[in-house]
């Protein structure tokens, strides 16, 4: 078994064979993609000079690059400190995020449960995490959001996700990714671009600018959007017996503008967001998943 990140969290890990080796660096998407340097750290999936915070507490001592600001800045006050960055490993040995998206009901679970093993058995190193939680104080926000007795109006609720998501990416997302390790994460920013941007009306962009600054600009390198139609998921779940939490309370056409939201979003980042038909058979929707997946396995 490898990382269990966030004990008691809902976090499940898979032993690979990820070993890392510090010093060289791939920089993943855009004009970077596919260069080499011999750098001590950069960040990973961010934005590519460190933020403010990390100054004051990353681990490690490094540097961070970004084309056209290698030189120092004559303004910058730390210019010639050692900055803490994160350690990340070779393009052999990266992190990679994968985040499974959709509607209540679509089966986000029992795939995370297929690729677990799957991309285990392919050497990597990997762990399922959820949103909200995956660390203790995400989950006791999940308990807090999905309590049918709360009030909590949008901007709250929208506030509250991108807590959870900014405490996860901080304790368990960046050490994960900068270890060279594999994350399953069942849920992320799209979630509350969908959820709260179009199911609340808050608008996808304000909703998503909350989230730059919750994650840092930590991006998912692959998302599985589980496209269900709203009616069949709500067949589905309403099967399970069990209560429906503070969401799951809202009426069809709130659903309805979450599905067309997700859409929405896959056509705009088709690299990055992969529909998957969730209509069919488990085995099927695994198959897909990992087609899906195959450039990166
Ligand atoms: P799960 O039931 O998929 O674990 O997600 C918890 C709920 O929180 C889910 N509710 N329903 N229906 C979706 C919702 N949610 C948001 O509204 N915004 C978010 O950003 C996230 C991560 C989840």
């Amino acid at each position: 078994m490898g990382a269990r990140v966030g004990s008691g969290s809902g976090a499940v890990g898979l032993g690979g064979a990820a070993g890392q080796e510090l010093g060289r660096h791939r920089p993943r998407g855009g004009a970077l993609a596919g260069a080499t340097w011999t750098v001590e750290q950069v960040r990973v999936g961010g934005p590519p000079l460190g933020r403010e915070r990390r100054l004051e507490h990353g681990p490690g001592v490094g540097m961070a690059i970004e084309r056209g600001k290698h030189a120092p800045d004559p303004r910058d006050p730390l210019r010639g400190v050692a900055r803490p960055g994160r350690a990340v490993g070779s393009a052999a040995t990266m992190g990679r995020l994968i985040t499974i998206e959709g509607i209540d009901g679509a089966g986000k679970s029992t795939l995370a449960e297929g690729l677990l093993p799957a991309i285990s058995s392919r050497g990597h190193d990997v762990s399922l995490l959820r949103e909200p939680g995956g660390v203790r104080a995400a989950e006791r926000v999940r308990e807090l959001v999905k309590d049918p007795g709360m009030t909590i109006g949008a901007r709250t609720e929208a506030l509250l996700y991108a807590a959870a998501r900014a405490q996860l990416v901080e304790e368990a997302l960046e050490p994960l990714l900068a270890d060279g390790k594999w994350v399953l994460l069942d849920r992320f920013v799209d979630s509350s671009l969908a959820y709260q941007g179009a199911g609340r009306e808050l608008g996808v962009e304000a909703v998503r600018a909350i989230n730059e600054f919750a994650t840092g600009g930590l991006r998912a390198d692959r998302t599985l959007w589980l496209a269900l139609p709203p009616d069949i998921a709500r067949e589905r779940t309403g099967g399970r017996g069990q209560p429906a939490d503070r969401l799951e309370r809202e009426e069809a056409t709130f659903f309805e503008r979450i599905h067309a939201a997700y859409d929405a979003l896959w056509r705009a980042e088709p690299e990055r967001v992969r529909r998957i038909d969730a209509t069919g058979a488990p085995e099927q929707v695994l198959t897909a998943s990992l087609a899906a997946l195959s450039d990166l396995l």
